[in-house]
C-alpha cells in the first residue's frame, strides 16, 4: 500500500497484492516468509518511488536466526498444534495469575511465550542466536538492522505493560534468555535504510529510510480509528475481531484475567485493552470449504435468514485450527441444543450473529472492567465492507457503529511514518485527519437489545 500524506490530505493506493497462504508440511503448519518478502520487494518495485517504508503484520510469530544471521527454517504458524498442552507446563513454574499480573496478556495458546516453550529442544532452537518477530524479520532483510518493535513485542507475553520494557522476572523464572531478542524500538524510531541490494532489485533511488511503525497490525489499525475523544470502543475486524478500548494504563485485575482481556501496547503510551474474537476467519474457512462462492450473494441470502436462531461462542479456541468449519459450527449448535444451521446462508447467518454477539459482550465487559464508558463503537478493517456485520454489531451493542476505514492498519502504518517525518501531529491530530479524509458509514442500532441480551445469557449458560 502506498500512502500520500499532506497537511489536509491522506490517500492510500493499493500498489501490489499477494497471497499469504499457510503451508502444511509434514512437520506442521508454516508461513512462506520468503514468499512474503518477495511480495514486499515486488510491491516496492511497483511503487516506482517512495520516501519512506514501514512494515506491519500479524502478531506473535517469529523467525529464528543463526549466528550468521541466516533464517533457521520457516516460521511456525500460530495455528499450528505445537503449543497444545504447553501452557500448563509454563503455569507449573509461573501460575496464570502471576503471569497476568506481570504481563497483562490474555491466555491464548499461541502467545510467543508458549511457542518458544514448545520450540525448546528442537534442532533450530539449539542453533538460534536471535529471534525476530515477523515484521522485524522483514525489516531486517530490507535494512540489515535488527530490532524488536514494542507494540508487537507486547503480544509475546514477555513485556511488562507498566514499564513498557521486558518482564525480566518472568523470563528469568522460565529460563528464557532475553538476549535472543534484538533491542526494543518504538513506533516512530528509525529502523535503518533500504540496503543497496534492495535498491538495485526494486529500482528505487536511495537513501530510503525505514521507520518502525506500530508493527503489530492491530496497533496500526487502532492508531487509525477516526475517533474523537476517549468515549469510544473499537473493533478491528478481519481474520480476527479485536474488540476493546484504548486506555492510559493497563488493567491487571484478577477479574480482567478471568475475562481473558489483554493489555497490548499501542502508540504513545496507550494500552490496547481488548479481547480476541475468532472474527471473519470463521466465514473465510467456510468459504474455502464451499469452494469460494459469491460472497455478495451469500450475504444477501444470510440477511434474509431469521436472526439469532443459533449462536456459537466466537471466542472459543476450538475454532482456531483450520478445516471443516461448517461442520464444526453445526456441531457446536447441536451440542448446545440449538437448531443446526445447514445451508451456507444459515451457517453464514449463525457466524455473523455470533460475531456481533461476541462484539457486544467484549465492548460491554471492557467498559465495566476498565471503568471507561463509551458512546460509540468504531469498526475498522476489512469487516467494514460487510454491511450486515456492521449493522448487527450496532444492534447487538445498542450503540451507533461508525465503520471505516477498511485499510486501517495500512493507514496507521503510513501516519506513523508521516509523523516521524514531521508531516502530521500527535495521535489526536492523526485521527482528526482520518475523520476528515476517509469515507465512514454510520449504522444506528435498530432496537431489540433484549434479544441480544437473551442470546448472551443462553450462550453463557452453555
Ligand atoms: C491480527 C492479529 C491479532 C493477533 C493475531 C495473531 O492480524 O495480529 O491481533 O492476536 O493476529
Amino acid at each position: 500500500m502506498a500512502g500520500r500524506v499532506g497537511p489536509d490530505s491522506l490517500e492510500l493506493t493499493e500498489v501490489h497484492r499477494f497471497p499469504n497462504r499457510p503451508v502444511r508440511v509434514p512437520e506442521g503448519l508454516r508461513w512462506d516468509v520468503l514468499g512474503l518478502y518477495a511480495g514486499v520487494l515486488d510491491g516496492l518495485k511497483a511503487s516506482g518511488a517512495v520516501d519512506s517504508v514501514g512494515i506491519d503484520s500479524w502478531a506473535v510469530d517469529y523467525g529464528l536466526l543463526d549466528t550468521d544471521g541466516a533464517l533457521l527454517g520457516n516460521p511456525v504458524h500460530y495455528r499450528d498444534g505445537r503449543t497444545d498442552g504447553i501452557a500448563e507446563k509454563v503455569w507449573a513454574t509461573v501460575p496464570p495469575a502471576e503471569l497476568y499480573a506481570a504481563t497483562g496478556v490474555q491466555y491464548a495458546p499461541f502467545n510467543t511465550l508458549y511457542q518458544v516453550t514448545a520450540a525448546r529442544g528442537s534442532a533450530h532452537w539449539a542453533r538460534a542466536a536471535r529471534l525476530l518477530l515477523v515484521p522485524d524479520l522483514l525489516t531486517y532483510w530490507l535494512t540489515g538492522e535488527q530490532g524488536t518493535e514494542l507494540t508487537n513485542a507486547s503480544t509475546t507475553q514477555l513485556i511488562d505493560p507498566r514499564t513498557r520494557d521486558w518482564a525480566h522476572e518472568v523470563a528469568e523464572r522460565l529460563d528464557i534468555d532475553l538476549g535472543l531478542f534484538a533491542p526494543l524500538r518504538r513506533p516512530g524510531d528509525p529502523a535503518g535504510v533500504l540496503r543497496p541490494e534492495v535498491l538495485e532489485e526494486t529500482g528505487l533511488t536511495g537513501p530510503v529510510p525505514v521507520t518502525a511503525v506500530g508493527s503489530h497490525d492491530t496497533a496500526s489499525a487502532v492508531a487509525a480509528v477516526p475517533a474523537d475523544g476517549v468515549r469510544f470502543a473499537y473493533i478491528c475486524t478481519g481474520t480476527w475481531s479485536l474488540a476493546g478500548l484504548e486506555l492510559d494504563a493497563p488493567v491487571l485485575t484478577e477479574e480482567s484475567r478471568t475475562a481473558n482481556f489483554t493489555n497490548e501496547l499501542g502508540l504513545d503510551g496507550t494500552v490496547r485493552y481488548l479481547r480476541n474474537i475468532m472474527g471473519l476467519w470463521l466465514l473465510q474457512e467456510c468459504l474455502r470449504t464451499w469452494g469460494e462462492p459469491d460472497l455478495g450473494a451469500l450475504l444477501r441470502e444470510a440477511a434474509q435468514v431469521p436472526a439469532l436462531r443459533s449462536v456459537v461462542d466466537a471466542g472459543d479456541a476450538a475454532f482456531l485450527a483450520p478445516g471443516r468449519m461448517p461442520e464444526r459450527i453445526a456441531g457446536a449448535c447441536r451440542d448446545s441444543g440449538q437448531p443446526v444451521p445447514v445451508s451456507p446462508a444459515e451457517v453464514t447467518r449463525c457466524i455473523l450473529d455470533s460475531l456481533a454477539l461476541a462484539h457486544r459482550t467484549a465492548v460491554e465487559e471492557a467498559q465495566r472492567l476498565a471503568g471507561q464508558p463509551v458512546d460509540v463503537v468504531h469498526v475498522v478493517g476489512g469487516g467494514t465492507r460487510n454491511a450486515l456485520l456492521c449493522q448487527l454489531t450496532a444492534d447487538a451493542c445498542g450503540l451507533p457503529v461508525v465503520a471505516g476505514p477498511a485499510e486501517a492498519a495500512a493507514l496507521g502504518n503510513v501516519l506513523v511514518q508521516a509523523r516521524a517525518h514531521g508531516l502530521v501531529g500527535d495521535l489526536a491530530g492523526m485521527r482528526r485527519l482520518l475523520a476528515r479524509t476517509q469515507p465512514l458509514t454510520r449504522y444506528e442500532p435498530r432496537g431489540g437489545t433484549q434479544r441480544w441480551r437473551a442470546a448472551q445469557a443462553r450462550l453463557a449458560r452453555g
